[in-house]
């Protein structure tokens, strides 16, 4: 799919992106604003396209990855694990063909995007959701962070690297991407951070993905503050 997208020489600069009072509150309020927040994360609604999203001006955190590799998952532990489960998952990869927002409180918007790279579903249709989300990621103003997940337990695989050179066309900046390696419980140990050079040097990241799991909850209080951290 992704070379779908980047094949359909689309102009894919991203608008400015306006700057919120929001910042300032969360500095006023202190760290960890966002793993405050994370408790209180509601389903807003599904959408085919950002034209149909709600305006808000809060900002905007989007999940990106293949189908499977574990956004809705990561998004519930992100969300915390006592209370009842926010994202829907699946076993079936591709189940996730709409826009999903959720809301968490006044601080900040998710946005479980569908996956990239599974061809069951028939070429139109896949283009259909490359079209939207390069949309999405192009004129989304409050779009602020984004974060790629990548699966470490097989090597570095091809629609990843097509999904990472596809966002370099958006130029947007470094600090504003954060790539997560999630299922790492799935790993040894002593092979996690082998594991994850590999893919940072196979994807040309500039720093090595966050080790994370839903499972264990691993990585979840440092993906928040590195999600707070790139919001500002
Ligand atoms: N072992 C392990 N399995 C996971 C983890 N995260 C997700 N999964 C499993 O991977 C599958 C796909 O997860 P899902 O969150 O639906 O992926 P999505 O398509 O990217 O939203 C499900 O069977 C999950 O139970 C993880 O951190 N560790
Ligand atoms: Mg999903």
């Amino acid at each position: 799919m992704l070379a779908c997208w980047v094949a359909s020489g689309r102009v894919l600069s991203r608008s400015p992106v306006a700057r919120t009072p929001g910042s300032a509150l969360r500095c006023l309020a202190g760290a960890h604003t966002f793993e405050r927040a994370a408790e209180r994360i509601e389903f807003v609604g599904s959408f085919s396209n950002w034209t149909s999203m709600p305006a808000s001006r809060l900002p905007e955190i989007a999940l990106f990855g293949r189908s499977n590799v574990g956004k809705s998952s990561a998004l519930n532990c992100l969300a915390g694990r006592s209370r009842t489960k926010v994202a829907r998952v699946s076993k079936t990869p591709g189940c996730t063909t709409a826009i999903n927002l959720y809301r968490a409180g006044n601080v900040c918007t998710v946005c479980d995007l569908p996956g990239y790279g599974f061809a069951k579903r028939g070429k139109e249709l896949q283009e259909e959701w490359g079209r939207a989300i390069s949309d999405y990621v192009a004129e989304r103003e409050q779009l602020r962070v984004m974060v790629a997940f990548v699966d470490p337990r097989h090597g570095p695989k091809d629609n990843d690297a097509n999904f990472f050179a596809w966002l370099r066309d958006f130029k947007i900046k470094d600090a504003r991407l954060i790539t997560v390696a999630t299922k790492v419980d799935a790993l040894k140990p002593n092979e996690v951070e082998g594991r994850l050079l590999e893919l940072q040097a196979a994807y040309g990241l500039r720093e090595m993905p966050l080790p994370f799991s839903s499972v264990t909850g691993a990585g979840r209080s440092q993906l928040w503050r590195a999600i707070e951290g790139a919001a500002d």
